[in-house]
């Protein structure tokens, strides 16, 4: 049978992304299969994806290639820099696809730094237009944001700053399905943003996480719908639960919808791992 969710890397930073992906056993609970696109053959051969697929120059089997990879998704996950060229060419047809499919889509972006040449810039923001309003579900993070996880290395170079960019999407794409996965929780649509932390206690993980610098500064207060999931190794007291919603509530607007996810997972012992979306407006 296939699989139903398809992860699918775009260009050199998707493919370097969802390799990390495939190490990191993401979507192992899942039918999850993933798929590498681009328009250069030598990064297709460091996929570790099963299905590689290579924008040639012939539309039409671009678009067989890419229809016959997707049949069967429920869910589409779209991961790529915006600058990306191979994403260029293939967000539309792959949209397209998803929609002959009645594929629920969520895309996972993140746009050029400023230090990128300006095809980048047009790339991203043809493909940016491509995606609003067209996907289910968008996170999109500007490269920079992403120095902010290094921000003790004045040195950091570019390539470690995409590095943990392939982080952050391999944590987003995970962090999702764990969310979606439950029976009660909503749909989660429209442009949404992602923090995640780990703590010893709840209070600290969703403090550490609602800082999280892919979240903007007022993130909160403009939400839509929060999603808060915290796992355990054991049973959270209901007061240390009480404490940890407080300190939201006290941050989102009064009509903000706000959900809580909890999950006991033994081989966390000790750790507690917060996660949170949020949608904006
Ligand atoms: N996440 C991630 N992004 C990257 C990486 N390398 C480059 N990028 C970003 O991805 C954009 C597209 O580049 P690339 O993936 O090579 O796309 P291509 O044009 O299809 O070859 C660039 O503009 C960078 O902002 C990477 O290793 N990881
Ligand atoms: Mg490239």
């Amino acid at each position: 049978m296939d699989a139903n969710i398809k992860i699918v890397g775009l260009g050199e930073g998707g493919t370097k992304a969802i390799n990390k992906m495939m190490t990191a056993l993401v979507g192992k609970n899942f039918s999850a299969e993933f798929i590498a696109i681009g328009s250069d053959e030598n990064i297709l051969l460091t996929s570790a994806a099963r299905k590689n697929i290579f924008l040639n120059r012939d539309p039409a089997t671009v678009y067989k290639n890419i229809s016959e990879a997707l049949r069967g998704a429920k869910i589409i996950f779209i991961v790529a820099g915006l600058g990306s060229g191979a994403a260029r060419i293939s967000v539309p047809i792959i949209l397209s696809c998803a929609k002959n499919f009645g594929a629920l889509t969520v895309a996972l972006v993140c746009k050029p730094s400023i230090l990128e040449n300006s095809l980048r810039k047009v790339n991203a923001d043809f493909t940016e237009k491509n995606l609003r309003g067209k996907v289910d579900t968008l996170f999109v993070v500007p490269a920079e944001k992403f120095f902010m996880f290094k921000l003790n290395q004045p040195q950091v170079s570019l390539h470690e700053l995409f590095d943990a960019a392939d982080d952050f999407f391999c944590q987003g794409v995970k962090i999702f399905l764990d969310v979606i996965s439950s029976d009660s929780a909503p749909k989660i649509f429209g442009e949404a943003a992602l923090g995640f932390a780990q703590a010893t206690n709840p209070l600290d993980a969703i403090k550490i996480a609602a800082s999280f610098p892919t979240l903007d500064e007022n993130e909160f207060k403009s939400a839509q719908k929060i999603f808060l999931r915290l796992e355990s190794g054991t049973p959270l007291s209901l007061s240390s639960i009480d404490a940890a919603k407080n300190f939201f509530k006290a941050q989102i607007p009064s009509d903000a919808e706000f959900f809580l996810q909890e999950k006991i997972i033994p081989s966390h012992m000790e750790k507690i791992f917060a996660a949170i979306i949020c949608t904006r407006k």
